[in-house]
């Protein structure tokens, strides 16, 4: 018998604000993800990349995107994809919030909510952040949060 592959969407959310020793700039570093980011499932929208200020600690400002990623991995097993890309670029684990190479984040999932010790869909502070909300506003706008039962397009317009 075979088995049912159960394909879900992701909303990937991507920032950087540390130059690659081969990729270069952050833009760059953006541009490499989303392109590696292939090797998880089949990527269906890209938004452009933008330039933020900095929230929090970082000291760069950062190069940020989004795109919807259609997959047969699980939540758990897609973290680990992603957790993965960010080592081969060579991230460091250190400073919650600090400088990075590449961020990786999971914002929304077709399954909905999901929590685990490792793993929190929504991401938890996607709500407040401009620079996780207007790429995503490129690739995804009426995609809705689970939680408030909010489009991103009027998450977005809130902030
Ligand atoms: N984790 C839990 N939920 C998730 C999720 N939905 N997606 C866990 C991904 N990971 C999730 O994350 C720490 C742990 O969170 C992971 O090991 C995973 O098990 P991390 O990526 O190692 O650490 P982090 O990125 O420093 O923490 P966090 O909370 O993800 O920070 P953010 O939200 O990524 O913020 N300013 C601008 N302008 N642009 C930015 O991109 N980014 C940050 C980092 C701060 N300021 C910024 C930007
Ligand atoms: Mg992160």
């Amino acid at each position: 018998m075979n088995a049912v592959l159960v394909s879900s969407s992701y909303l990937i959310a991507l920032g950087s604000n540390r130059r690659h020793h081969i990729y270069g700039r952050p833009r760059d570093v953006v541009r490499a993800a989303m392109e590696e980011l292939a090797v998880l499932g089949t990527v269906t929208a890209r938004s452009r990349i933008i330039t933020t200020d900095p929230i929090g600690p970082a000291q760069r400002r950062f190069s940020n995107a989004a795109l919807v990623i259609t997959s047969e991995y699980d939540p758990l097993s897609l973290l680990a994809g992603l957790k993965h890309i960010e080592s081969e670029f060579g991230r460091r684990t250190g400073q919650r919030w600090g400088d990075r190479v590449l961020d990786l984040d999971i914002v929304l999932w077709s399954g909905g909510a999901f929590a685990s010790r490792t793993l929190t869909i929504p991401h938890r502070e996607f709500r407040l952040r401009d620079f996780v909300l207007k790429p995503a506003q490129m690739v995804a706008p009426g995609w809705r949060d689970p939680v408030t039962g909010l489009s991103i397009r009027q998450l977005s317009a809130r902030i």
